[in-house]
C-alpha cells in the first residue's frame, strides 16, 4: 500500500507541499493539470513541471486525479473520436513522466453532487452533506452558482464554469440517453484506451459515481457491484481498473463496500483506493464524517482489512475530510482532517501488519521446532 494525498497545485490549494511532507507515510502525490480545458492534450512539458516541483520535496507523481472525459465521449457523438484521439495521446504523455495509474469518471454533465458544503455536525466542523429533498428542489443551474458561491473562492473538481457554461444545451443532447446507451459509450472508449494503456504500463482506474444513483434525471452507471462487474468485463485486462471509493459506494447502504473492495480485489482490478467515511440517515440523506468508523456508517477497520488480506500494492488515498480548527481550504479538501484520516488509516494498516508479522513468525518457530 502506498499512501498519497491529493494536491491541486501551488496556484490553487491553500495546502502546501511542505505540509503534506510533515503528514507521516505519505509517499506520494496525487495531482492534476487544471488548466488543461477538457479534452485537450495534456502536454508533456507541463506534466514534467508538475512531477519537478511534486519531487522537489520528496514525493512521485505516480496517480493522476483526473484526466476528465469530454461529454461527446460520454453522449457518443460523431466527434468523440477526436477527444479519444487526445485522451491517448494524454495516456503517452503521462506515461512518458512516470506516471502509472489514471482515475476518470464517466458520470454525465455533473461530478460529484452535494447539497450542502459547510453542514455544521455537532462537533462544531463542517462537512459536505446531500439532501435528496433539497437536491430535487434546485435546478442545475442554480446548483453550480450554490456550488460556487460556497467553496470558499475555490474551483471544486468537476465544477468548473468552463465545462458548466453549457449546461442547457448538454440537458437536452442527454435526452433520451439511457444507462444501457451509457455502457456503450463507456464501452466504446475503453475499447480504445486501454489497449494504449497496457502498451504504456498504466492503470486506467475508474472512480464510482457520487452519490451512486441518478442526479436531475441523468444516467449514472459506475453506482453498485454489478455494474462495476459488467465494465471490467468490457475489456478484460488490468488496466482497466477501477478507483474503488469508500464513501461514493457507501452513500447507498444497499451497498456492503468491504464485499466490493474483496471482490474487485481477487479480480486485480484495484490500482488505487479512496477511503472516507459518511452518515447515512433513516431518509437516505448523508453526510461526510471523520475517519473513524464508530462516527459514521461504513466500518474503515473491515475496508483496510479487505486491502490487508488481498497484499495490497496500490496507491491509497483519505478522500474528503470535515473543515476543523478553523481551517479556511477547499471544501472536503482541507489539511487538517485529512491528516487525521491518514493518521486512522495507517494506525489500522499498522496494527495489522504487526498481527501477521506475529502469525508469521510463530508459524516459523513452530516449524522449526517440528524440524
Ligand atoms: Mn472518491
Amino acid at each position: 500500500m502506498k499512501m498519497t494525498f491529493r494536491w491541486f497545485g501551488k496556484e490553487h490549494d491553500t495546502v502546501s507541499l511542505d505540509h503534506i511532507r510533515q503528514i507521516p507515510g505519505v509517499e506520494g502525490i496525487v495531482g492534476a493539470l487544471y488548466h488543461i480545458p477538457v479534452g485537450e492534450v495534456w502536454p508533456l512539458d507541463d506534466i514534467l513541471e508538475l512531477k519537478r516541483q511534486v519531487n522537489e520535496k520528496g514525493f512521485h507523481l505516480e496517480v493522476i486525479e483526473s484526466v476528465n472525459v469530454h461529454e461527446d465521449i460520454k453522449l457518443g457523438l460523431p466527434s468523440r473520436d477526436r477527444y479519444i484521439e487526445n485522451y491517448k495521446q494524454t495516456i503517452r504523455n503521462l506515461a512518458r513522466a512516470g506516471v502509472k495509474v489514471i482515475c476518470y469518471n464517466f458520470m454525465p454533465i455533473f461530478d460529484w453532487t452535494r447539497s450542502d458544503l459547510a453542514k455544521r455536525r455537532p462537533d462544531g466542523s463542517t462537512v459536505l452533506a446531500y439532501e435528496k429533498q433539497k437536491i430535487e428542489q434546485i435546478d442545475p443551474e442554480e446548483m453550480i452558482r450554490r456550488i460556487e458561491s460556497g467553496a470558499n473562492g475555490f474551483l471544486l473538481p468537476g465544477w468548473e464554469p468552463e465545462r458548466l457554461k453549457t449546461i442547457k444545451p448538454l440537458f437536452s443532447l442527454y435526452k433520451g440517453v439511457t444507462e444501457d446507451d451509457l455502457f456503450d459509450h463507456l464501452r466504446y472508449f475503453l475499447e480504445q484506451i486501454v489497449p494504449v494503456a497496457e502498451e504504456c504500463g498504466v492503470r486506467m482506474a475508474l472512480h464510482p459515481d457520487d452519490p451512486p444513483w441518478s442526479v436531475f434525471g441523468l444516467p449514472r452507471i459506475a453506482t453498485n457491484k454489478e455494474n462495476l462487474d459488467r465494465i471490467v468485463h468490457m475489456v478484460n485486462s488490468p488496466a482497466n481498473g477501477l478507483t474503488l471509493c469508500s464513501g461514493s459506494l457507501g452513500a447507498n447502504p444497499a451497498n456492503d463496500v468491504p464485499d466490493i473492495f474483496r471482490h474487485f480485489l481477487r479480480m486485480g482490478r484495484v490500482p488505487f483506493a479512496h477511503v472516507r467515511n459518511v452518515e447515512i440517515h433513516a431518509n437516505g440523506d448523508f453526510e461526510e464524517t471523520s475517519h473513524r468508523s464508530c462516527d459514521g456508517s461504513l466500518n474503515i477497520c473491515e475496508i483496510m482489512k479487505a486491502l490487508h488480506e488481498a497484499d495490497f500494492q496500490g496507491y491509497i488515498r483519505p478522500d474528503h475530510g470535515r473543515m476543523i480548527w478553523g481551517e479556511q481550504a477547499r471544501p472536503g479538501y482541507g489539511l487538517y482532517d485529512r491528516a487525521l484520516g491518514i493518521m486512522y488509516l495507517l494506525g489500522i494498516w499498522d496494527s495489522l501488519e504487526n498481527e501477521k508479522k506475529k502469525q508469521e513468525g510463530e508459524k516459523t518457530c513452530s516449524r522449526s521446532i517440528q524440524v
